[in-house]
């Protein structure tokens, strides 16, 4: 990571000036940085951003309005705005090799909104058109839209169910997506606890779909992508990918051939700040058949683009066509296995019984715990992470079976290899020492939990060890 010496002045600067202005958000951007520093993180969809990316947030890009698309916007004075959003474009094309490149989405569940909306327009707003013959869409009826609504609104989505690992956004009811598609999800092999692409060919065949996606948040092995596209194409259905976990890995070269969704995809979706390491936002990739209707994402779902963000998202693609990325992308992956050997060797259970992404997805009912239970006994004991349900949780999704670990933030500080095997036998040793309290009808309880303060202290102490040795932004000093 970048040596942060020579922007400590800078940084005590800035703070010193936000600080006569309101000293508690002063204070709150200092103790974030001290928490950070002080805690093993985890959490897989988490990363450090470099600290040009976080610079480049913080400037004037942020006060101009700029609705509209490259070189046509709704607002004079874009010529700036034009520049970043070009070359932000530009570096997403180059690096993932894709026809076309949309930097605007604020967040992933904008880039996915904009993705379906993309799609629905290009299959059915085009030939529906057409059907009403020449007039322009400000000389429908109210008829016609009526018509064209029930279209929009009876279009199927199958995506990954999100106990198997897909995540909101893919068509679960109660978010959006499960309620503008008619929706239905697919699994994962109940023994296997791995994608059966049989049984999803399967079940394409009979729902039929317009949309099939593909991608994961909680789901711990690779996706063959030529075979998702086959799967949809021999239904007729468009492929989208959400690779936001997995981006930096794409970008990284580990996910090559048949795992890199871009060749594969009409879309491609993704966020810029998870693996990838960069902003928190969202970017959309498309084959150029797709892009005038990506491009339509301002204003079908999109308010004014950040453009502090999208040139945050400039300078992290910029950073991540580097070797030095390539190198974090492997070790991510690396160190991901190192994390499930280590827990699997001290008894740990693993769905689909290890990783080879940056993923790794521990059963905690093993240890007699609910995720809920593991997940705290785990902070208080200065470990973060984040409760998951397991496929078929017989706990919920609130409880939850699981604990969801991931690579990319403690790989981004330079943990190694033999440093994860130290973290998996933390986590098994809190978790062997944690014990579930009883309910008044003496069933073990979902929520509560026992764990001696010295083993949490004594976590605590290994944790600080292991993070002295990696210290984040080493040089900065507030
Ligand atoms: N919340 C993100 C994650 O943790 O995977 C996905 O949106």
């Amino acid at each position: 990571m970048t040596d942060a010496t020579a922007l400590s002045g800078a940084y005590r600067t800035l703070l010193d000036v936000i600080g006569k202005v309101e000293p508690r958000i002063c204070q709150a951007i200092r103790d974030e940085l001290t928490d950070q520093r002080a805690s093993l993180k985890l959490i897989a969809s988490e990363n450090y951003a470099s600290l040009p990316v976080l610079a480049t947030m913080g400037t004037w890009l942020s006060d101009k309005y700029a609705e509209g698309t490259i070189g046509h916007r709704f607002y004079a004075g874009c010529q700036n705005v034009d520049v970043v959003e070009s070359v932000a474009a530009e570096h997403a094309r180059e690096l993932f090799g894709a026809e076309y490149a949309y930097a605007q989405p604020h967040s992933g569940i904008d880039a996915n909104l904009t993705a379906y909306w993309a799609i629905l327009a290009h299959h059915i707003e085009t030939p529906a058109l057409t059907e009403f013959g020449s007039r322009n869409v400000s000389e429908l009826s109210e008829a016609d839209w009526e018509t064209l609504r029930a279209r929009f609104g009876s279009q199927r989505l199958l995506g990954m169910s999100l106990d198997a690992g897909g995540h909101l956004t893919h068509g679960f009811r109660p978010n959006v997506s499960g309620k503008m598609f008619h929706q239905r999800s697919y699994g994962t092999n109940p023994t296997t606890g791995l994608l059966d692409y049989d049984a999803l060919a399967a079940q394409a065949a009979e729902f039929k779909p317009l949309v099939i996606v593909a991608g994961y948040s909680a789901y711990p092995r690779r996706i063959d992508f030529a075979k998702m596209r086959e799967i949809a194409d021999s239904v007729g259905a468009v492929l989208m990918v959400d690779m936001a976990h997995f981006a930096g890995l794409v970008a990284g070269k580990v996910f090559t051939g048949n795992e890199n969704p871009v060749p594969f995809a009409q879309v491609v979706t993704t966020t810029t700040h998870k693996s990838l390491r960069g902003p928190r936002g969202g970017l959309v990739l498309a084959t150029k058949d797709y892009a005038g209707d990506v491009d339509r994402g301002c204003p079908m779902v999109l308010g004014g683009p950040l453009s502090h963000i999208m040139a945050a998202k400039a300078v992290a693609l910029a950073e991540a066509r580097t070797e030095a990325f390539r190198d974090y992308a492997h070790r991510v992956v690396d160190n991901a296995r190192a994390l499930a050997e280590g827990l699997l060797k001290r008894g740990g259970t693993l769905v689909t019984g290890g990783t080879d992404n940056h993923i790794v997805l521990l059963d905690v009912s093993s240890f007699g715990l609910t995720g809920r239970q593991a997940e705290s006994a785990l902070l208080d004991s200065g470990i973060v992470t984040n409760r998951n349900s397991v496929p078929n949780d017989p706990n919920g999704a609130w409880y939850t079976s699981g604990i969801r670990l991931g690579t990319p933030a403690l790989t981004s500080r330079g943990f190694t290899t033999s440093d994860m095997d130290e973290v998996a036998a933390m986590i098994t040793d809190v978790l062997k020492k944690t014990t579930p309290t009883t309910t008044k009808d003496g069933k073990p309880g979902k929520a509560k939990y026992e764990l001696a303060q010295e083993v949490a202290d004594g976590s605590k102490d290994r944790a600080a060890k292991l993070l002295d040795l990696h210290p984040l932004y080493p040089g900065l000093t507030l």
